[in-house]
């Protein structure tokens, strides 16, 4: 941190946005544009939120560099197919500095509370500093509180222990007996990084993943140069991306598709590569491809097939001060232990207490379903905005892509919420029946019906993301539907 964002402290303005990750930045960058004051709050010492986050061996995006960026913005500076954690927290840093959103951004900061009162938000911060802020919008992501499981004794164990979400970078596990729970995206890119370098990797699979093996491949320089020297060819080569990686994301709304039909082969050879029978077995996931997030890697099947690599598919009974205890009686020593076990995908803005017209809480309006409009407004909560909020598309999009979809209908709201000195929120029943087209087509998807279980589902087992093609999702945005909002004066 600068001693220039130290200094850096809240202050009252019509805009407060909360995170300083894709989404805060996205908006922010959107509302300065039209000359609205605002502020950005972010917990975190820097920018960039997940990717700022995550420090774990090996971390990545799985969409390709070249289409995870800003439309306006590709990043043209990606080394690497898909770009390292480091390179996208370089890349959002350097995007938020050079349009001036870095300025605004006040660190450290935890908002705790949300309250409206007489026609604007009084938002309390972990430090007890209040300000008041006439719209918020909330950019707080989705995989941010770690899922910690309720293992017996991991609070014994002896070695080095993190989730993958609070690893420290400075950890050399050179040498080190590193045991890692989960085979979702974050474990396989873990345990690819660490096989070789670690002096064994032991990971524990409880459900296995299908797995694209995408090899992760350099940017050819002159690629890189033409795009570093051409905001043009940048977009273009943007525009290539997205065709490709659309080409397998809309494969999960189509699973009869040629597009799956392509990418079920490819994954399928990868996983016939595997050479041992009984190791291909274990790898071999019982539920329909697509169902859980599909895992994007060049490296992971090569990697659990070294000697210094084991996977072990016995259930994890206990942790003990040397290592995990699984229930065919083995101990598998370990000096290191981390838990790549995913996120609570469904806190959105909570733990924030949020407290909105006549005092319902944000924890009464969610007490049934997630409602939330078009994912970026909330009944009940005027001038309260969201970017990647509750049935945001996951699957079958860029999330990045949905993020600056949400990002310009919110500013607009904001902008009539100011100009007009309005409230805007939607209209209760009118969020509740547009949900329930959304809630009864994804359950439809391979996401409900594909027989797994993933973050991508609530309590109930409905998916909590959408369906929708980016297409779909711009198309639902392109105009303000006034008849679905409340607006009064304030
Ligand atoms: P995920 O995709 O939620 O994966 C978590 C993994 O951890 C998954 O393999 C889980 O197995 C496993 N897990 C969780 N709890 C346990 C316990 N108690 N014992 C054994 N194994 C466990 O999180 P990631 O961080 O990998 O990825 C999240 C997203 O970030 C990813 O999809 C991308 O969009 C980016 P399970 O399948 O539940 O049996």
């Amino acid at each position: 941190m600068t001693d220039h964002q130290r200094s850096r402290t809240r202050t009252d303005s019509s805009v407060l946005i909360i995170g300083a990750g894709p989404g805060g930045i996205a908006v922010a960058e959107r509302v300065a544009d039209l000359g609205i004051d605002f502020v950005v709050v972010e917990r975190a010492a820097g920018l960039g939120g997940t990717w700022y986050q995550n420090r774990y061996p090996g971390v990545g995006c799985d969409v390709p560099a070249h289409y995870y960026s800003y439309s306006t913005d590709p990043n043209a500076a990606a080394t690497t197919l898909f770009a390292s954690g480091a390179e996208l927290r370089a890349y959002f840093e350097d995007h938020a500095r050079r349009t001036g959103v870095a300025e605004h951004v006040v660190h450290d900061t935890e908002v705790t509370d949300l309250d409206w009162e007489d026609g604007a938000w009084t938002v309390t911060s972990a430090d007890g500093q209040r300000t008041r802020h006439r719209a918020v919008v909330g950019a707080t992501g989705r995989l941010n509180r770690a899922k910690v499981p309720d293992i017996a004794g991991l609070d014994r164990f002896a070695g080095v222990l993190a989730h993958s979400s609070d690893w420290d970078p400075s950890e050399d596990l050179a040498g080190k007996r590193v045991a890692v729970v989960g085979t979702g995206s974050s474990g396989a890119q873990i345990v690819s990084a660490l096989a070789g370098t670690a002096s064994t990797v032991t990971v524990f699979q409880r459900t296995a993943s299908w797995v694209m093996p995408v090899p992760n491949e350099p940017i050819p320089e002159e690629l890189r140069a033409a795009m570093l020297a051409s905001p043009e060819r940048a977009r273009e080569q943007y525009r290539a991306t997205e065709a490709f990686v659309r080409g397998i994301a809309e494969a999960s709304i189509d699973p009869d598709g040629p597009g799956a039909r392509a990418r079920d082969a490819q994954i399928r050879a990868g996983l016939e590569s595997v050479a041992d029978p009984a190791l291909r077995r274990a790898l071999t996931p019982d539920y329909a491809i697509g169902c859980k997030r599909i895992v994007f890697s060049g490296t992971f099947l090569t990697a659990v097939q070294r000697p210094d690599v084991q996977l072990v598919t016995s259930r994890i009974t206990e942790v003990e001060p040397t290592g995990v205890r699984t229930a065919d009686g083995a101990l598998h020593e370990a000096d290191v232990l981390i838990l790549a076990t995913g996120f609570h995908a469904d806190n959105y803005l909570r733990p924030i207490r949020v407290r909105g017209a006549d005092g319902i809480t944000l924890d009464e309006l969610w007490a049934d379903s997630f409602l939330s409009y078009k994912s970026v407004a909330l009944p009940e909560m005027p001038n309260l905005f969201l970017v990647n909020g509750p049935y945001t598309p996951g699957g079958s999009t860029n999330v990045l892509a949905a993020i600056e979809e949400h990002a310009g209908y919110v500013v607009r709201l904001v902008e009539h919420a100011l100009t007009e000195h309005v409230a805007v929120r939607p209209d209760t029943a009118r969020t509740r029946e547009l949900l329930e087209a959304v809630r009864a087509e994804a359950r439809r998807t391979v996401w409900a019906t594909g027989g797994c279980d993933s973050w991508y589902l609530d309590a109930s087992g409905t998916p909590l993301v959408s369906p929708m093609t980016i297409d779909e999702v711009a198309a639902d945005l392109r105009e303000v539907a006034w008849g679905d909002l409340v607006v009064t004066p304030v």
